[in-house]
């Protein structure tokens, strides 16, 4: 395992001594006024998601409910795993092989559609997303970043190719590319960097960000749960929507203790 790039050491350093601690604040339900005046005034909005707003599609999350995901007596954080590929390339090809036969079934959910319709209301809208799903597209949602890459997308071990593939389920495992060369897929795996100049432009909406929503994450996978830290820095109001607390609710101004899915629509409405 990789331990956290010494630039963001001093950032984590803050969290753990807890001082953004001041910045807690109850754990509610209800879309506070200030909330609405904010959000109508704002400009520049910025979310990061994570599994959690696709489980209302079906799409099961890795952590939550106390627990976290395991396949075929594998916990996942060791199948999507750098080492993983390196050792077993045909397990991983395996459980991303299901996990595409889910995917595929998934359809974009209220949360997804409520997102898609924020991009329309703001000057400047960016969803920074964990996830590899593509359901934000789906909605409509045109300004995702992905953090974390793309099932859809492949990846050749020999001439670097990437390329779109759909199949479902994959014929061969693992596919083969074009040059005869093995493909994976095109995601982050644990012990992988992420793509540099996505996260760059990630950390840089964040900055900027006047809102800053962190919806459906567990918020412990590094870099992108540094994402609400970096937010928070650059001054913006912090809303989390989630049925858990997660370390970010520490950080943030307001945690919306509840179902994507509900509290989204919920908040165009209000
Ligand atoms: C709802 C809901 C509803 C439910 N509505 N909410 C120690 C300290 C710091 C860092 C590290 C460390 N040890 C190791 C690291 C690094 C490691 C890491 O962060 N590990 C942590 C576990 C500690 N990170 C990495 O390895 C990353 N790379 C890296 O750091 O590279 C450095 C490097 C530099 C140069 C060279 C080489 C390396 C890579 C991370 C990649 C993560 N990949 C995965 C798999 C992707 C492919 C796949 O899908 O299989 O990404 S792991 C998995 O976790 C997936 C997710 O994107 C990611 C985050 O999960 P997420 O989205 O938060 O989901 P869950 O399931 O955790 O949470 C769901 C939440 O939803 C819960 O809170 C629920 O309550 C909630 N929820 N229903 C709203 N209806
Ligand atoms: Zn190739």
């Amino acid at each position: 395992m990789v331990s956290p790039s010494t630039s963001f050491r001093p950032l984590l350093a803050e969290m753990r001594r807890g001082r953004y601690y001041h910045c807690l604040r109850m754990i509610q339900t209800e879309i506070t006024e200030e909330l609405k005046r904010r959000f109508r005034r704002a400009r520049r909005v910025v979310v990061l998601t994570g599994a959690g707003i696709s489980a209302e599609s079906g799409v099961p999350t890795f952590r939550g409910g106390g627990g976290s995901a395991v396949w075929k007596g594998f916990p996942f954080e060791q199948i999507s795993s750098a080492d993983m590929l390196t050792r077993d390339p045909a397990l991983v090809w395996e459980w991303f092989n299901y996990r595409r036969e889910v995917i595929s079934r998934a359809r974009p959910n209220a949360a997804h559609r409520a997102l898609a319709d924020w991009e329309k209301r703001f000057e400047s809208f960016v969803i920074i997303t964990q996830n590899i799903d593509d359901l934000h597209r789906a909605a409509g949602s045109r300004t995702v970043l992905e953090l974390h890459g793309n099932i859809w997308r492949v990846r050749c071990l020999s001439c670097g190719r990437v390329a779109e593939n759909r199949q479902v389920p994959l014929r061969e495992i693992p596919p083969k590319c074009a040059c005869g060369g093995v493909l994976r897929p095109d995601v982050v795996l644990f012990g992988e960097a992420l793509p540099g100049e996505v996260l760059h432009r990630a950390q840089t909406e964040a900055a900027r960000g006047e809102l800053f929503f962190i919806i459906g994450t567990s918020a412990i996978v590094y870099p992108a749960a540094y994402l609400p830290v970096i937010a928070r820095r650059g001054g913006a109001y912090l809303i989390e929507v989630n049925p858990e607390a997660t370390p970010a609710s520490r950080l943030v101004d307001v945690t919306l203790a509840g179902k994507a899915g509900e509290v989204l629509p919920a908040l165009s409405d209000a």
